[in-house]
């Protein structure tokens, strides 16, 4: 008889529930870790879980639309097909508008800030997101992302909030993070205190599970990402930055990879997790680059710090600066420590 037969006694190996950590049982514990937490905020990270995965749910069917139906058609079942990013701001929205948590909200998507209907209670929390980050990837089957930013309203006196709560500093941000859609949904945030975790999403169960507790990114990378289509619209720092790390040097540990997905939670999860520098610098002709403050440099920027890195544009801390439009833009170098401060001495000319 073959030795490789399963014996039909034995108990299938499966893991102990105890090792499991859903997001639900974390989100609880952070919560009661906190004297005087009102769980309004455990509330805004639940639904956040919950409109992750219904936007990965979609996401996941994105290369099936020529069989069930492309974007402004009818499908089979007599549903419009909806674009993607619409469907993920429109989630985003119908999620958050009705808790009682929320009294504004703005949108990558949105000219002008979200407010809460009428009919639903105004609470004392701010959402700004970006809900479908690096969406020109979508047709290629590359990962995307979902980034969100949470601060308290500054506004008093209860009713909608304004315009005054969204302009804000990224220091004032009380929960930051993103739901990266790629070969695993996952999810990662902080709400400060040098904390970031991350969840990835067991399909099976329909949960998030901790996957990575106590991220920290490398104080010194080996990788940088940048679209370097770009180089000679670039500053004479940033192109100096790319050639000090093209150099040849192993005591350095240079020269440093080059990687870039062209999907900012894309390449900002494997900074997170890799080290090195991402970034996205302003040329001449558009100082401010690409990346818009409010919903992708802030978020992120508060992630890579909490976990021990750096943001900067390259001139002052991405964190301290004080918003004046919704949908500002800002040069963007993050990651590494080690990394970002260098690139600083390049960007301000120290080097
Ligand atoms: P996308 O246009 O595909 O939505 O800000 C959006 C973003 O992607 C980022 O996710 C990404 O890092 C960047 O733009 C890519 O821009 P380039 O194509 O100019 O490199």
């Amino acid at each position: 008889m073959s030795s490789n037969r399963v014996s039909a006694t034995k108990t299938p190996i499966v893991t102990r529930p105890s090792q499991i950590v859903t997001i639900d049982r974390y989100i609880l514990d952070q919560q009661l870790s906190q004297p005087g937490a009102t769980g309004d905020l455990s509330g805004l990270l639940y639904d956040i879980a919950l409109t992750g995965k219904m936007i990965g749910r979609e996401v996941s069917k994105a290369g099936l639309v020529d069989i069930l139906g492309q974007t402004g058609t009818i499908n089979v079942q007599g549903e419009e097909v909806q674009k993607l990013d619409d469907y993920a701001n429109e989630c985003f929205i119908k999620n958050f508008d009705h808790s009682g948590r929320l009294c504004v909200m703005a949108s990558e998507e949105e000219d002008g800030p979200i407010p809460i209907p009428d009919k639903f209670e105004c609470g004392n929390y701010v959402l700004l997101f970006d809900p479908l980050d690096g969406s020109s990837n979508i047709d290629a089957n590359v990962s995307i992302g979902s980034i969100f930013s949470i601060y308290r309203r500054v506004t008093e006196g209860g009713g909608c909030g304004t315009l005054e709560d969204l302009l804000r500093k990224g220091c004032d941000q009380v929960a930051a993070g993103y739901v990266l859609y790629g070969p695993s949904t996952m999810l990662v945030y902080t709400t400060g205190h040098g904390q970031v975790d991350g969840f990835t999403l067991d399909p099976s169960i329909g949960e998030f599970l901790l996957s990575h507790p106590n991220m920290a990114i490398p104080e010194k990378g080996k990788i940088y990402s940048c679209n370097e289509g770009y180089r000679n619209l670039l500053s004479d720092g940033t192109r100096r930055f790319l050639e000090y790390l093209q150099e040849d040097d192993v005591d350095s540990g240079r020269p440093y990879s080059a990687r870039y997905v062209g999907s900012m939670v894309a390449d900002v999860h494997r900074t997170l997790l890799y080290g090195g520098i991402f970034m996205y610098p302003g040329t001449e002709k558009v100082p401010g680059g690409k990346l818009r403050l409010l919903y992708e440099a802030n978020p992120m920027g508060m992630l890579i710090e909490q976990a021990g890195g750096l943001a900067s544009t390259g001139t002052e801390p991405i964190l301290e600066l004080q918003a004046t439009e919704l949908h500002q833009r800002v040069p963007l170098y993050m990651g590494s420590k080690q990394d970002v401060e260098l690139a600083i001495e390049f960007e301000t000319g120290v080097r």
